[in-house]
């Protein structure tokens, strides 16, 4: 491609303002070097600006999904809630825009289309939606691991009379249901979060539901001021020790034990226990739940024997009871009220196991059974995880190969952070990292880090490229899916394995060795002088 069009040029382009993209930019500006944000947004905050679905908030505990780079600020914010809300993490993020002064760098409903490597000049040539190319010596992907819509794809969909919304692309005025017939298509996350809350204001809500999920309370509210106190006293050594876990979470509260060697006694207890906490507390209860299937049986008739004891009408609480992968495998979703909510009157569920969605028609959703009426539509469906971002820019390295034939049959990446043949390409929380199976804020951070150090050491060398060599990846997509291949995660149709977007490979996308493990990789790689890779020096 000819770059040689006029345009701005920078040290580096960084695409995405959610959590990755604000933190990237202030370690690269702090670093003297010139770095520039296009983010197709309206505002900062990424996955924060876009799921403003009613009951959007964290699934960990808000501490912890916080940056950790700058005590000041960490000391400054004070969160309300034990899981924050989207607008308090969108408050947040906008603080953190704020308060490092970002956003003269940073511009707004500017989509990136495509970016492509010029081998002549070694730096990336980056289109814009709104036909500008700017050049950067680094492209830096900090486009979020859940971006892109799954669009709904049932037949008749433009024919539905009434609204129809994405949960991941809520209107910002939000929406009005009172005295609405509502369908929501969907049972994960977003749909657990939502439906209390739509059910609480709609005349009457019909859910859609191809799996149900296994979900657990959260048991929100104010934070405890011994808590806060203690996160006040603690700081340094809390986030040490949530850096020190698998996933990342402190709150998970690993332990040795095995629920193969407990009694069912025992193992009640224990389950009681974390259910009593809350969040995911659950899954570290025992330490085989993730790795061991007969284990696992023993947390997912746990959580049956809840939603049983939760929900009255037995043939609906039947139908919630997840018996089709094991608990853990797909996210487990964290709730406030929503097995509770099918004890309403003004609440139901279609099992689509038995009664598949045929047709969305203008007064509602056809199933093969009946046609439901419905005066909007809420689609839950998820997104095109880890890869869709990537997907849709038009990325192109080295001769002008694209990224989507280069992971046409499943993402490769030599730890989740570059792709042979893309020079100076880097992802934040790539498939391939821990990315999603870690709490992302301590991911994020890491990924920066380690990003901005190997800039560093680049400039200090007077380097031009850094690329991961082919045989480095094919180690790493070949350990990566070793590790996943004896725990349970391969075994669900999760979004971590490609499996809720029709037609996209089958791969486990994440890491799951565990954050610690994966960190020193990391580290090691640094010392070693960027063991697999190669460079060039800087000849222009
Ligand atoms: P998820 O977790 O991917 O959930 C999407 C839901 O939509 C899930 O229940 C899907 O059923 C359902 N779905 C998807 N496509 C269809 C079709 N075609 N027909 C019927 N039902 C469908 O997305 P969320 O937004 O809820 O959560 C994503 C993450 O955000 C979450 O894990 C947290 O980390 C935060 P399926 O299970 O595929 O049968």
């Amino acid at each position: 491609m000819d770059i040689e069009a006029p345009g701005e040029t920078y040290d580096a382009v960084i695409v995405g303002a959610g959590f990755s993209g604000l933190y990237m930019l202030h370690k690269l500006r702090g670093m003297g070097l010139s770095a520039r944000i296009y983010e197709a947004g309206t505002g900062v905050g990424g996955t924060w600006y876009w799921n403003r679905y009613p009951g959007a908030r964290v699934d960990i505990e808000s501490q912890e999904y916080s940056y950790s780079f700058s005590p000041e600020l960490d000391e400054e914010w004070i969160w309300s809630e034990r899981y924050a809300t989207q607008p308090e993490l969108l408050r947040y993020l906008n603080h953190v825009a704020d308060r490092f002064d970002l956003r003269a760098d940073i511009q707004l409903q500017t989509r990136v289309a495509a970016a492509h490597f010029d081998e002549g000049s070694n730096r990336w040539a980056i289109t814009t939606n709104r036909a500008e190319t700017i050049t950067a010596r680094h492209c830096i992907m900090a486009t979020g691991c859940l971006s892109v819509m799954n669009e709904p794809a049932f037949p008749g969909a433009d024919s539905f009379e009434g609204p129809s919304w994405h949960t991941g692309r809520w209107p910002r005025e939000g929406v009005d249901f009172k005295g609405q017939r509502v369908a929501v298509i969907g049972t994960g996350s977003s749909a657990i979060q939502s439906i209390p809350h739509i059910a609480a204001e709609a005349a009457h809500v019909t859910i859609f539901q191809r799996t149900p999920n296994f979900s657990v309370p959260a048991h929100n509210g104010p934070i405890d001021p011994a808590v806060a106190k203690d996160w006040a006293d603690n700081r340094a050594v809390r986030r040490a020790e949530a850096r020190e876990t698998g996933f990342g979470i402190r709150g998970v509260g690993q332990t040795e034990r095995l629920a193969g060697e407990a009694s069912a006694d025992e193992q009640r207890a224990a389950y009681e226990e974390r259910w009593a906490i809350g969040g995911f507390a659950l899954l570290g209860a025992f330490a085989d739940i993730t790795a061991d299937l007969s284990a696992n049986q023993t947390a997912v008739d746990f959580v049956g024997s809840k939603i049983r004891s939760i929900v009255k009408d037995p043939v609906t609480a039947e139908k919630l009871t997840p018996r089709t992968f094991p608990i853990g495998s797909k996210r487990l979703c964290v709730d406030t009220g929503y097995y509770d909510t099918f004890n309403r009157d003004n609440v139901s569920l279609v099992d689509l196991v038995d009664e598949p969605i045929e047709a969305i028609v203008p007064t509602g959703v056809r199933t093969a059974s009946a046609t439901y009426e419905a005066d909007a539509i809420v689609y839950a469906i998820g997104f095109d995880a880890m890869t869709g971002a990537l997907g849709k820019i038009d990325i192109q390295g080295r001769g002008g190969a694209t990224l989507r034939d280069a992971w046409a049959a499943g993402p490769r990446t030599y730890l989740g952070l570059m792709v042979a043949g893309f020079p100076n390409l880097f992802v934040v929380t790539g498939p391939g990292s821990p990315s999603v199976l870690c709490n992302m804020a301590v991911a994020i951070e890491q990924h920066v880090e380690w990003i901005s150090d190997c800039i560093a050491w680049m400039g200090q060398r007077q380097l031009g490229t850094i690329e991961a060599t082919d045989a480095a990846q094919d180690e790493w997509v070949a350990h990566v899916n070793e590790v996943a291949e004896p725990t349970i995660f391969p075994l669900a149709n999760s979004w971590y394995m490609g499996a809720n977007v029709p037609g996209k490979p089958r791969v486990f996308m994440p890491y799951i060795g565990g954050f610690p493990v994966y960190r020193d990789k990391c580290n090691e790689v640094a010392a070693n002088g960027y063991e697999g890779f190669t460079v060039s020096s800087d000849a222009r």
